[in-house]
């Protein structure tokens, strides 16, 4: 296995890794996708990234989410687990943060895509006004909490790291992302709230249409332009396995057709890891119940080599 794990300008060396799995579905309905991190880690994740020759944090673990889940919950609210999911997020944000601090690079396996709450909380404070976000997915993923038609909190971490949602329940989030600091690639199903927020807001969004129009190439080079004009700021890369096309990665709660291919999949990812750019990574939405066993070890083995991608892995 072949891989390039010195160029990152703002690791520090020797390249550690630190895996977080955070076992949670509270921000979605499908039950299993707490069970992506043990499946990933499984087929040998960890094992993979110590032969590519990174050290592993041992310090970084799992979040015990179970234990954070409120006994009590409030009535009325449009979002669902809304405290469960605050609760959970704050714990993952102060994990990312200290494994940031040490100069690791947290890789964060999910769970559902709430986690980004948790996980952009944690580098926005190590970094600061610094902080690069590239989002890549095929939801928009920044409905206002109280917009959100399904209630899943999976479809609006955006809304509360920059700030759109000042949520009571949320209080602990004071550092907030600029909307000239984030880039999606990959949309092609955004809900009318999210359409609204991403034109006042003039958030730059290459969907589906522009990787056809453009190339995978030509896009990521426009979405680093556009946060990252010199290549020098660091970026957290969240990453949704449903941007991937269902035929790529089909065992995700909330599929689309119309995704990236495999190879434009890794292209990005890739490309990500050529910037030396990467601080955090994300990686959600992995569920090892959805569809049959060859849909479930598709997305897991390919899953794992989109991290490996975005770490540096190459080909020769
Ligand atoms: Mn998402």
């Amino acid at each position: 296995m072949f891989a390039d794990i010195e160029n990152n300008k703002f690791i520090k060396k020797p390249s550690t890794v630190s895996i977080i799995s955070f076992p949670f579905n509270g921000g979605q309905s499908h039950p299993g996708v707490e069970l992506g991190p043990k499946e990933l880690i499984g087929l040998g994740l960890v094992d993979q990234l110590k032969e590519m020759g990174y050290g592993i944090a041992e310090t970084s673990g799992v979040v015990d989410t179970e234990s954070l889940k409120p006994t009590v919950v409030a009535k009325g609210l449009n979002t669902n687990n809304t405290e469960w999911v605050s609760a959970a997020c704050k714990e993952l944000s102060s994990r990312v943060e200290a494994e940031c601090r040490k100069g690791f690079l947290p890789v964060t396996l999910g769970g559902d895509h709430s986690l980004a709450i948790g996980t952009l909380n944690g580098s926005l404070k190590v970094f600061g006004d610094k902080l690069r976000v590239l989002w890549v997915d095929a939801h928009a993923d920044i409905n206002p909490l109280n917009e959100t038609a399904s209630g899943n909190l999976h479809g609006c971490p955006l809304a509360l790291v920059c700030g759109i949602d000042k949520s009571p329940f949320f209080d602990w989030i004071k550092e907030h992302l600029g909307f000239d600091k984030l880039v999606y690639i990959g949309l092609r199903d955004v809900d009318l709230p999210e359409q609204k927020v991403i034109k006042k807001h003039n958030i730059k969004a290459f969907t589906m249409y522009h990787i056809d129009k453009y190339g995978i190439s030509k896009v990521f080079d426009m979405a680093m332009d556009y946060i990252n004009p010199n290549r020098d700021l660091p970026v957290h890369m969240s990453f949704d396995v449903d941007s991937m096309d269902p035929s790529v990665i089909p065992a995700t709660g909330t599929p689309v057709r119309g995704g990236m291919t495999f190879r434009e999949g890794h292209f990005l990812c890739e490309a990500m890891a050529e910037t030396g750019c990467l601080v955090a990574m994300d990686l959600a939405e992995v569920n090892p119940l959805l569809g049959d066993k060859e849909a479930q070890f598709k997305t897991i083995d390919i899953g794992c080599s989109l991290v490996r991608s975005a770490l540096g892995e190459t080909l020769l």
